[in-house]
């Protein structure tokens, strides 16, 4: 007899439909997201601007790293950002303040961000003045992976303060990443973190993923990311 309702069924069967269930209702919502990410996806093909999905744990760096990016690039290129947090529009008004359109998304319950609010952001700003579009996603290192927003890149901000091992401990974000960049570099020495051990651990989960060292406090290391979005702005417009 189960214990949770008195039927007659076991609790192991219980369990069984329950999950099947959750993966049931899983797979729903992640297609119906999968569909509007193409929608994003075509959107941003049309306009020809490149979109580049920044995932991280909280606190690893990511408003810092566009801070300096967008001073760095906004000369050569137009730029605007759509931001996730779960409250607040604190990292809003601070890339607003580097001169760029920067929309803040609350999530609210969510922890990332999905392809229905990034459709809805869009609304927001005249996308075809636009070379490059930054999503800073909410810092989470597990669920922005499981979400599509139909961005062309997804580059992963790993912290030095984070300790080598995180590659390995949540795979899944790094498992179709483009690019990883190991911020806080200027911390080093002081943590005794190995970055070639962190690097090597990334190169195991996704061995076709590459990797730069970068501090966005100093700058150190940031002109080969800047040189990386150059590359991807330029191959985008010479397409079609
Ligand atoms: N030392 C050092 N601190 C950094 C660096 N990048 C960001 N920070 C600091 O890390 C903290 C969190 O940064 P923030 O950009 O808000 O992280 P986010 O939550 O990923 O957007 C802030 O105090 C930043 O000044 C870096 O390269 N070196
Ligand atoms: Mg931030």
């Amino acid at each position: 007899m189960c214990e949770t309702c008195g039927c007659q069924e076991t609790v192991a069967l219980h369990q069984q439909e329950d999950s099947k269930r959750k993966i049931e209702l899983e797979e729903k919502v992640l297609s119906k997201n999968d569909r509007l990410a193409e929608r994003n996806r075509g959107v941003f093909e049309a306009m020809k601007v490149v979109v580049v999905n920044l995932v991280s744990s909280p606190g690893a760096g990511k408003t810092t790293l566009l801070e300096r990016t967008i001073r760095e690039l906004k000369s050569e290129m137009t730029i605007g950002v759509i931001v996730g947090d779960q409250q607040t529009d604190r990292d809003a008004k601070r890339l607003e303040s580097t001169g760029v359109k920067a929309h803040q998304i609350n999530t609210i319950d969510a922890c990332h961000l999905d392809a229905h609010m990034i459709r809805h952001s869009l609304d927001q700003f005249s996308l075809s003045e636009f070379n490059l579009l930054f999503i800073e996603n909410v810092g989470n290192l597990i669920c922005p992976g499981a979400f599509d927003l139909g961005e062309d890149f997804r580059v992963v901000v790993l912290a030095t303060t984070e300790g080598e091992d995180k590659p390995l401990k949540y795979p899944g974000i790094f498992l179709d990443s483009h690019l990883v960049l190991l911020n806080k570099m200027d911390l080093v020495g002081v943590l005794k973190v190995d970055p070639d051990q962190c690097l090597s651990f990334v190169k195991r989960v996704n061995p076709l993923s590459s990797a730069l060292c970068v501090s966005a406090r100093t700058g150190e290391g940031m002109d080969k990311w800047y040189d990386w979005l150059r590359k991807k702005v330029m191959e985008k417009k010479e397409t079609g």
